[in-house]
């Protein structure tokens, strides 16, 4: 049967109800500062810097010359036993915003690519430093890593397992730390839950430290619903790495380049990992780039274990992309000349208080809050989980917001140039079209 949306056939959408957007299609067909153009001529306010990425807002003008210039000068040029200059300004450059001792950066070209990199380095370190036997992988429920087997293996979502297998053997998980009933509307960190890192402990007791290499959380889980910390969450984590030598990887594909405050949440939050995981706003989006950075005395075992040759057998043809890492220079440039990683705490009780304002609202269970994040979390509609959240997402984009939907979880991150005008504007509409749906 042919129809008039023919033209959209061949393109498989990703993570996308392929059926129901080509009956319905809504295209963005350009962007500039905090809004994109529909094609049907709409300006629409963008609450979530696309997909969690364009943090500096859209089409820089900065970023875009840097790429056009990189583009004209050196198209590609390998980075396999053959260098050019940006990667290396570029690696030394995200050296210095990481924290304690992260300055050894693995360039990929997605966050499933620098997950699969950093659970792989995490592997080569352990053996590298005589411990062998561990090659177990520890994730979380409901967490996110992408897309990649490894990704989805130490990932926390049912949905992988059942579509895709087992995934890596010897994967276990820790327990989320998501719990409504002590913390709802919490404005930052939640009280409760700082004893969930102890599940840790118990897989340790379970399983053997000497069978465990690494463990991988994302310090605020974004895409499954805006989960924040428990206070003293992470510290603790990290010392039952300490104590039983896991390594501990943060995921900061999302909390990363100033979303929480800062250049990582590891460095705002003051709990190091051992290893961080990054893309996104690594390049504002521009170009796709993701990069892992990790301790230099775990690098330095890494190197030091291989009397001469390849090191670490990883990499991709585009590590290091000229263009990736041109967009990535001037992305950083520009984060620090406008103060962008500060954004989120100078707007930050103001954005708490316009988004805990939608307390009360029709359908709202839970309000959280942290940095420049929301998550308001809809009471599911009775028989058809994720109806109401997806509609509210619809109602959002066809007056002229772009929300995330997850779950029945509404998501925020709006680029960090946002405005306190366009605050109000975001929860003025959520609030009324709140209103409006069943
Ligand atoms: N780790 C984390 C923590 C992520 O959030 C990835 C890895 C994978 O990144 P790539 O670049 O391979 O997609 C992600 C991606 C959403 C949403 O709506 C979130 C992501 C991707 C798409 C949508 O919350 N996060």
């Amino acid at each position: 049967m042919r129809g008039e949306n023919d033209h959209l056939a061949s393109f498989w959408m990703p993570f996308t109800a392929n059926r129901a957007y080509k009956a319905n299609p809504r295209q963005l067909v350009s962007a500039s500062g905090m809004h994109y153009q529909s094609a049907d001529g709409r300006t629409i306010l963008d609450g979530t810097s696309g997909l969690w990425c364009s943090n500096a807002g859209h089409c820089r003008p900065e970023i875009t010359e840097a790429i056009a210039k990189a583009a004209a000068t050196l198209d590609f040029a390998p980075t396999f036993q053959l260098g050019h200059p940006l990667p290396f300004e570029l690696a030394q450059r995200l050296a210095a915003l990481m924290p304690d001792g992260l300055d050894r950066i693995f360039f990929t070209n997605s966050g499933s690519e620098s997950v699969d990199t950093a659970l792989k380095i995490a592997l080569n370190i352990q053996r590298a430093k005589g411990q062998g036997t561990r090659t177990r992988l520890i994730g979380r429920e409901r967490g996110y890593h992408g897309t990649g087997f490894g990704g989805i293996s130490v990932g926390g979502l049912v949905n992988n397992r059942r579509t895709f297998g087992g995934g890596l053997p010897g994967v276990d998980h820790i327990r989320h730390t998501h719990d409504i009933e002590r913390n709802a509307f919490t404005r930052g960190f939640p009280q409760h839950g700082a004893e969930l890192a102890d599940d840790l402990q118990r897989l340790v007791d379970l399983h053997g430290a000497d069978t465990i290499a690494a463990v991988i959380v994302e310090p605020m889980a974004g895409s499954t619903g805006v989960l924040v910390p428990p206070v003293g969450y992470l510290r603790r984590l990290r010392e039952i790495c300490d104590k039983h030598g896991i390594i501990l990887i943060f995921d900061e594909v999302i909390t990363a380049f100033g979303r929480v405050g800062g250049a990582t949440a590891a460095g705002t939050w003051g709990v190091t990992p051992d290893i961080i995981t990054m893309a996104k706003g690594l390049t504002n989006a521009a170009v796709p780039m993701g990069a892992v950075a990790v301790k230099r005395d775990l690098h330095d075992a890494v190197i030091e274990s291989v009397p001469g040759g390849i090191e670490l057998f990883h990499g991709y043809t585009y590590s290091g992309h000229p263009l990736a890492s041109a967009a990535g220079l001037a992305t950083l440039d520009l984060y620090a000349r406008d103060g962008l990683f500060d954004r989120a705490t100078e707007l930050g009780s103001y954005w708490e208080d316009a988004a805990h304002g939608l307390k009360g609202a029709r359908h709202v269970i839970d309000i959280r809050t942290i940095g420049l994040v929301a998550g308001i979390e809809l009471e599911p509609r009775a028989g058809a989980p994720t109806a109401r959240a997806m509609e509210l997402f619809h109602a959002c984009f066809d007056n002229g917001l772009l929300v995330r939907a997850t779950g029945d979880i509404i998501a925020l991150s709006p680029p960090l140039i946002v405005e306190k005008t366009q605050i109000d504007e975001m929860f003025g509409k959520i609030a009324e079209l709140l209103g409006r749906i069943d």
